[in-house]
């Protein structure tokens, strides 16, 4: 069986029931110039997470694992974005506005999708999802029950927001959630060390920590 160095232990999984979720790494919130930095915010701090994730992925698929990939946004007439989600933020800067790269997470808009370096391949899903959660009124339930997984190798952005948000629903129903710490990036240093500690705090309250080097070496051996 695979094991992974980890935090709080060692994490063992089993390949053939395990899927790999690469959440929301999409153009506005990673691309220099986008919806992201727009807000004041240093998008190095996320795209370092490219090369890792790169690579992951080119392993993950190699070994014929399964790849599931996530989008944050919305339907072009907003009707499935809550009133107190679309008035959050600065006026002109918030949801269906127009940005950089089109209106700022509307489905279908250039900026609302997965950058080039990590484009699904042929036959990945991708999940579109109008919450934080990749589990809110979307089918990754149904995908995870399709691939019998039973553990989950959660990345993408952000750490303390999309990220926390599913891993907490996944330990919730039950799955093992690993979480490689090279794959996950937030705006801020200070949330990326905090969210990655208290998923691991507690003796694995949400999952384990580990960082993808040691994954890619478990999935090959
Ligand atoms: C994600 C966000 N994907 N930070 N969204 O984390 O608003």
């Amino acid at each position: 069986m695979p094991v992974v160095d980890a935090e709080p232990g060692p994490f063992e999984f089993q390949t053939d029931s395990t899927a790999l979720l690469v959440i929301d790494m999409q153009r506005d919130f990673l691309m220099p110039g986008g919806f992201g930095e727009s807000l004041g915010n240093d998008v190095s701090q996320l795209r370092r997470t490219i090369g890792p994730l790169a690579a992951l992925l080119a392993a993950w698929r190699g070994a014929g694992l399964p790849v599931i990939h996530t989008r944050e946004g919305h339907l072009p007439d907003l009707s499935d974005c809550p009133p107190a989600k679309l008035t959050r933020g600065a006026p002109s800067q918030r949801i269906g506005d127009p940005g950089a790269f089109g209106r700022i997470l509307i489905r279908g808009e250039y900026g609302h999708d997965i950058i080039d370096e990590l484009q699904p391949l042929d036959g990945e899903p991708v999940i579109d999802k109008p919450g934080k959660g990749a589990f809110y009124a979307t089918n990754l339930q149904n995908i995870l029950d399709k691939y019998q997984a039973k553990s989950l190798i959660v990345t993408g952005v952000t750490t303390e927001v999309c990220v926390h948000t599913t891993v907490r629903e996944a330990n919730d129903r039950g799955y093992e959630c690993l979480v490689p710490a090279d794959c996950v990036g937030s705006y801020f240093p200070e949330f990326q060390q905090a969210g990655l500690k208290m998923i691991a705090a507690q003796g694995g309250i949400f999952g384990w920590v580990g960082a993808s080097p040691s994954l890619i070496t478990a999935i090959q051996e």
